[in-house]
């Protein structure tokens, strides 16, 4: 097994100390969460935890865990979770991320902001200085507003790329919409780009996640590192 996929089990391993029996738990996408849902069943299995409902954040975790017989609640059902458990594609400093690699960044926030806490899994290549420095920043946008969207994003000084599948359709989100990767320059500050995106008329989510995580556990060579959100 590769380094980086042993880190993201350990940093998924150590996330399980935070879950405790009856929880409502928010459960993350993309595949070090999907570690974190295989331990969680584990767990609920040999006993260690009990009466946990998941609030998946994507289909495909929502058949993750359902395949594991994790019991599974919709926002409707249980609108306020204890905790939410995800990943991330970039980590700051200040512990503000971006998400969506997996395409799930719309369910992820929402998620996450009916949860008491937001704590990211991940392995140590995650950590970066600035924002934008590794990852595009994935925005959701409904397809009506495609050539709209583009353009306003082509104006905030970043170049655009529809997400595409191998076959060359769309990449299309569990809600039906398309997502353009963008690739700035420079996000010299990520709050402010934020407010920009929210005001495109068309954009549903972005993958600026400001604010919102309280820890980061992070893995490498050295264990884990548990990193606290500048007060
Ligand atoms: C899914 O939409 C993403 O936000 C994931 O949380 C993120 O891409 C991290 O994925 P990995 O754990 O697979 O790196």
């Amino acid at each position: 097994m590769i380094d980086v996929e042993r880190y993201k089990q350990h940093a998924a391993e150590q996330a399980l100390q935070y879950v405790e029996s009856g929880m409502v738990l928010g459960l993350g996408s993309g595949s070090t969460a999907a570690h974190m849902v295989n331990r969680l069943a584990q767990r609920l299995a040999d006993g260690r935890l009990r009466d946990i409902v998941g609030v998946p954040t994507s289909e495909a975790t929502a058949a993750l865990a359902r395949r594991l017989g994790i019991p599974l609640a919709t926002l409707d059902e249980r609108p306020q979770l204890d905790l939410t458990l995800d990943g991330a594609d970039e980590i700051d400093p200040q512990l503000n991320l971006i998400k969506g690699l997996g395409g799930a960044l719309l369910h992820e926030k929402i998620v996450a902001a009916c949860s008491r806490r937001l704590i990211i899994l991940a392995d140590d290549s995650k950590l970066v200085g600035q924002l934008g420095t590794r990852a595009a920043l994935p925005v959701e946008v409904i397809m009506f507003a495609l050539p709209l969207c583009t353009r306003r994003l082509a104006e905030l000084d970043c170049t655009t790329t529809l997400r595409r599948m191998a076959d060359g359709s769309p990449f299309c989100t569990d809600e039906g919409n398309v997502i353009l990767d963008c690739r700035f320059a420079n996000i010299p500050d990520a709050a402010l780009l934020s407010t920009a995106l929210n005001a495109i008329p068309g954009v549903v989510a972005h993958g600026l996640f400001i604010d919102m995580a309280m820890i980061a556990l992070v893995a490498g060579p050295a264990g884990v590192r548990t990193l606290m959100r500048p007060t």
